[in-house]
């Protein structure tokens, strides 16, 4: 008799499909293959972290290593981005319905924005009204993103080392503005850390979307 088919194989199978596809930057594969993922009844956290952000991270190591290149890495951005699409609607996390309004954007001199979206899109999911700046966000934008919008809290992300003074910069314009105690700081991003955080005077730190969404809930009061 031929053996039952095993059905953690086919998630391994999708899941690699997914990831391959970020891999080899082919966009229109890497939204079929999460389409095809979500109707097979693979958890959407499963196939972002096990799919999407593991393939990012080999983009980063084959970069690194001299494999890929900046085209390389812009066209696998390009896949993940369209695979997150997809994935959107799916990234809401259960629960009460908070409310607070975030501002988010990537600092100064940094392009960086797969982190930053993904991010926004759990607060959204969370019940976060967010306002996106965008990339590369001066502090004086910062700070007039808060005259206008009036947020709890602002959220900045860098993904380099060498942008990463510029949250510190932000925070120190906002005491300038004399707003710093109108919003909650938090930040984020690959080389920012908890220590980092507390050395600029940020509120907290976030290593990772789900943990951003949590860290806001608790610095508006909400969780
Ligand atoms: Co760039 N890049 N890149 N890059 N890139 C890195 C960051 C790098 C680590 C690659 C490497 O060397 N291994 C390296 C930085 C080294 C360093 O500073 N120490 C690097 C470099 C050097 C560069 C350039 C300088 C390359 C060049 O031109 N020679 C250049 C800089 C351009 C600029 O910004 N001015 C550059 C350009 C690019 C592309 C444009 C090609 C592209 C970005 C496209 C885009 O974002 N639209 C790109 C990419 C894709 C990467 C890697 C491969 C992937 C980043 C990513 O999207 N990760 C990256 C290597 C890596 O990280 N392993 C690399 C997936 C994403 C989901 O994770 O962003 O960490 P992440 O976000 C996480 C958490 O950090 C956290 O939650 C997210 C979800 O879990 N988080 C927050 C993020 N923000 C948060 C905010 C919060 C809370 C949590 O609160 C507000």
């Amino acid at each position: 008799m031929a053996d039952s088919p095993n059905p953690q194989e086919g998630v391994v199978s999708q899941i690699e499909a997914i990831y391959q596809a970020v891999l080899d930057g082919n966009a229109p594969a890497a939204k079929a293959g999460v389409e095809k993922a979500l109707a097979a009844g693979i958890a959407p956290d499963t196939i972002l972290k096990e799919g999407l952000i593991a393939a990012m991270a080999e983009v980063g190591r084959l970069f690194e290593e001299n494999e890929y290149f900046v085209p390389e890495m812009l066209v696998s951005a390009r896949a993940m981005q369209n695979g997150l699409s997809v994935l959107k609607p799916y990234l809401a996390e259960t629960g009460a319905q908070p409310t607070g309004k975030v501002i988010i954007g990537t600092v100064k001199g940094d392009l960086h924005d797969i982190g930053k979206n993904l991010v926004a899109m759990m607060l959204e999911g969370a019940g976060f009204e967010v306002v996106d700046l965008g990339t590369d966000v001066s502090p004086e934008k910062f700070v007039k993103a808060v005259y206008d919008h009036k947020p709890q809290v602002v959220g900045m992300s860098a993904l380099l080392t060498t942008t990463m003074p510029s949250m510190g910069t932000t925070v120190k314009a906002l005491q300038e503005a004399g707003v710093r105690d109108q919003v909650k700081v938090m930040i984020g991003g690959a080389p920012v850390t908890d220590a980092f955080a507390k050395q600029i005077g940020a509120d907290g730190y976030a290593p990772d979307a789900s943990s951003a969404v949590r860290l806001a809930k608790s610095l508006t009061g909400v969780a």
